[in-house]
């Protein structure tokens, strides 16, 4: 990999903890060069241009995706790494019994080895990062140290980086320590490879009390970008129930009445359940605007009136490539038309990219995420990797709200918890309040798809989606959702429960979803503003009759019916899972939830 010329990327900072960080770094991993990122455009270009120079990513053609790039992993290296995931605080207890720990000298020094010389024949970037506008009250401050020109770039478009994150910082704000190597040192005069990492020795390890993360061997996505899911989530949750703030895996989206009222929804949903699908969704509803403020993390703060705004940490969409197309998503489509990064992809024969599901058959002589002519001998074998991604600029969406930027944040008004739930969970409902509605987040089950692990359709617990994200105990979690709770009062956002995956007894889907999903946001949007009727159920507050706008939508009574149908009996039979799921945080169990579960069984019963 050729370096880039300091000269071209010279910054300037007397922060001297980050100075000496940076040196204390450098001497462990021993690069051949150290470059300081600005952030600029030029930066970007060059670290493009270095990487095809060298073989680790090639141009697309410039008429159908201009200035953008493929990459190719290591078909080792295509995914977070859960079972390589740590949370590394100093007490056991306090990373809980969803995370994998290690004590902190112990995680050290198995880290201090394999990061000695680690770098050896590479560029050590020094990446300075923000988490949200530069300078908003919102925001917070990282700076990543990679060997890796492929995260450089991912992080110019993911967050925004260089200078003016350093003038942020000062000589001596705070930031999150972010170490990151691919994990494969080059030899005097050996050659790179496309896609350098270390597939047995991956550790992904997050330190809370002294707020860093340390990344080996992986190069990919959530494993190697480190402003996401480690520290945006990880990191970002510890930081938040000591100051007394909110970071969650949740969508914003600003839904826009045909009237003008104008509400800020935050959603959260396990992955594969349409997230950045409904941050852009085209609303089927005449005169109802849906823009996008953010499609996976919101970091939520009280303001001084007393009400939570949020901003969306990041400035570009890591999205799944297969299934997006013009019918799912066009606004994402739309997003990666340019200046956009593909990995593992399929590659036309004309320089276009092509996945599963795109809208267009594939062309001959395709060539598959491999690196090889498609053969499509059977439907196992796929053009494009099931989590191939891209990486686009959120500023690129047709639809990103005017306000998507705002350094003060946008005022919630509601938060949507759901998953995929074939029985049982109504369509819509609203809780009958915060304690209920952390309630309602902290039993928040979806049904496992078929490339998941384990039996098909069974329910696995996810609570607020930060089964894989939440950096301490998720009991304490929930103790900080409730003391929010009791912070903010009626000034808190309403919590609703939605699925739009309710099934038939034959199996076909009783709800159309993507821009049909519209009528459940009005009906929430009404309920804010107390406007649209419910029907109080031993579950929630369910749509009244005639208060979901259905005008137009050609769906049967029966399936109407059943989408809102609550069968005592059968919720019943979910509460010893209820009961076994709280179970497995013993006595860490804020009190107020097992009472929500034992006044849930009591509704039932009555
Ligand atoms: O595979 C990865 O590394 C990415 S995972 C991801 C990416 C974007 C948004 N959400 C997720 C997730 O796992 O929730
Ligand atoms: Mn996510």
């Amino acid at each position: 990999m050729t370096s880039l010329s300091q000269a071209a990327g010279e910054v300037n900072t007397s922060h001297k903890e980050l100075r000496d960080w940076v040196d204390q770094i450098e001497a462990l991993c021993k690069p051949d060069s150290v470059y300081w990122c600005d952030g600029s455009k030029h930066e970007y270009q060059s670290m493009l241009d270095a990487m095809v120079a060298s073989g680790t990513a090639q141009w697309l053609s410039p008429e159908k995706k201009p200035n953008s790039i493929l990459v190719r992993s290591d078909p080792a290296d295509v995914a977070r790494v859960e079972d390589r995931t740590f949370i590394c605080s100093a007490d056991e207890a306090d990373a809980g019994p969803t995370n994998n720990w290690k004590a902190p000298a112990e995680m050290r020094a198995i880290l201090k080895p394999l990061f000695d010389g680690c770098m050896a024949g590479r560029t050590l970037y020094v990446i300075p990062f923000s988490m949200g506008p530069v300078g908003s009250p919102i925001a917070h401050i990282g700076v990543e140290i990679s060997d890796s020109p492929y995260v450089v770039a991912n992080m110019h478009i993911m967050t925004r980086v260089g200078q003016d994150v350093l003038g942020v910082l000062g000589n001596d704000g705070a930031f999150v320590k972010c170490v990151h190597s691919v994990g494969m040192p080059l030899a005097e005069g050996q050659k790179d490879i496309e896609w350098p990492c270390n597939k047995d020795n991956k550790y992904i390890t997050h330190f809370p009390e002294t707020k860093e993360v340390w990344s080996f061997g992986s190069g990919y996505g959530g494993n190697a970008l480190l402003g996401k899911k480690c520290f945006a989530l990880r990191i970002a949750s510890v930081m938040a129930k000591e100051q007394g703030w909110m970071a969650e895996h949740m969508l914003i989206l600003r839904l826009t009445s045909p009237e003008g009222t104008v509400k800020h929804i935050a959603a959260a949903f396990p992955s594969a359940c349409g997230k950045t699908n409904l941050a852009m969704m085209t609303p089927t509803l005449p005169g109802w605007k849906v823009e996008t403020v953010g499609d996976d993390i919101a970091w939520m703060k009280f303001h001084d009136d007393g009400y939570q705004y949020a901003i969306n940490p990041e400035a570009g969409f890591f999205g799944v490539a297969p299934g997006t197309n013009y019918k799912t998503n066009p606004n994402a489509m739309e997003s990666l038309k340019a200046n956009s990064i593909f990995t593992n992809v399929g590659k036309t024969p004309d320089g276009d990219v092509w996945w599963e599901d795109i809208d267009r058959p594939a062309p001959d002589l395709l060539i598959d995420w491999h690196g090889h002519e498609w053969v499509h001998y059977d439907s196992t074998h796929k053009a494009a990797h099931p989590n191939a991604r891209f990486t686009a600029p959120a500023c690129q969406c047709p639809v990103i709200a005017d306000n998507w930027e705002d350094p003060n944040g946008v005022k919630i008004d509601a938060i949507l918890f759901g998953g995929r739930r074939a029985t049982d969970q109504p369509l819509a409902m609203e809780s009958f309040g915060w304690e209920h509605g952390t309630f309602l987040g902290s039993t928040m089950a979806s049904q496992k798809t078929a490339a998941a692990a384990g039996k098909v359709g069974e329910l696995r617990f996810d609570p607020m989606a930060m089964l894989p994200f939440c950096g301490y105990h998720m009991a304490d979690y929930w103790r900080h959702w409730l003391d929010m709770g009791k912070k903010g009062g009626a000034k808190m956002p309403r919590i609703f429960y939605v699925n739009w995956f309710r099934q038939g007894a034959d199996g076909h889907w009783l709800w159309p979803g993507f821009g049909e999903n519209s009528r459940v946001l009005k009906w929430v949007c009404e309920r804010c503003d107390g406007k649209a009727d419910a029907v109080e159920t031993p579950i929630g507050h369910l749509p009244a009759p005639g208060s979901l706008d259905l005008a137009g939508l050609k769906i049967p009574d029966k399936d109407l019916a059943e989408l809102l149908e609550v069968k005592n009996e059968d919720w019943l039979q979910k509460i010893p899972a209820f009961r076994e799921h709280y179970a497995r945080f013993g006595d860490k169990l804020p009190s107020e939830l097992a009472n929500q579960l034992d006044a849930l069984e009591q509704r039932l019963k009555a």
